[in-house]
């Protein structure tokens, strides 16, 4: 809401125009690297429903991930909420936690992969958090305690969050071994993150998990 009309219908145009030019020269903006293939990935709780917001990655078997631009990301805070709930994103990216509320929020974690904290604040920090461990990271606010939020650090570049139906898709991995995994936050704490080993030939394959969740206690 915050964006000027006439500053969103010229970033319309500037799509627009970037994918012709994409078109034109045939090559995809993303998938410009030759056989890219993807993973389309579906995961399920032990009843078989769909499980939202489950971190699904990739990481090469052998070797170190291709090097790709990291991606920033955002949790913003809204009605003494963290939006998302869940992020993704790849070791060494970094987070900005901007407070849209008109309450001050003090923003931390406890988690051994990233501790820190944002002290009382309102607006935008003046520097987002740099997370350069993989693991988990448990968000809270030192006011609210009903604010949480979870972060998934992760090896690799090839990472994405399932949707409503439970299902998320790789793009842009080079044939080879992989191993995939799953992680959701009602994991049992301790329990081992379900993998499984993938052999990618050709454009893509299909995968599943079926993960054991403990009951939702989220307050989202
Ligand atoms: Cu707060």
């Amino acid at each position: 809401m915050s964006i000027p009309y006439r500053a969103s219908i010229s970033g319309m145009l500037f799509h627009v125009w970037i994918r012709r030019i994409a078109a034109l020269s045939g090559f995809g903006l993303v998938g410009s690297v030759a056989c890219a293939a993807s993973i389309a990935v579906q995961v399920v709780d032990a009843a078989g429903g769909p499980v939202a917001d489950s971190a699904v990655y990739a990481e090469p078997a052998s070797g170190q991930p291709a090097p790709k631009p990291q991606r920033t990301a955002e949790i913003e805070q809204k009605a003494r909420k963290f939006l998302p709930l869940v992020t993704v994103v790849q070791t060494g990216s970094e987070i900005s936690f901007p407070n849209h509320d008109t309450v001050r929020h003090h923003v931390y974690s406890f988690s051994p992969a990233k501790m820190f904290e944002l002290k009382l604040y309102a607006g935008i920090p003046a520097s987002p958090v740099l997370f350069d461990k993989p693991g988990t990271v448990v968000v809270g606010c030192n006011i609210h305690d009903q604010m949480l939020a979870y972060i998934h650090i992760v090896d690799t570049p090839y990472f994405a969050k399932t949707d409503a139906a439970g299902k998320a898709r790789l793009e842009g991995l080079a044939p080879g071994k992989y191993r995939l995994k799953a992680w959701h936050f009602n994991l049992a704490n301790g329990a081992p993150i379900p993998e499984q080993d993938i052999n990618l030939t050709g454009s893509g394959t299909a995968a599943s998990f079926k993960l054991d969740l403990k009951a939702a206690a989220v307050n989202n």
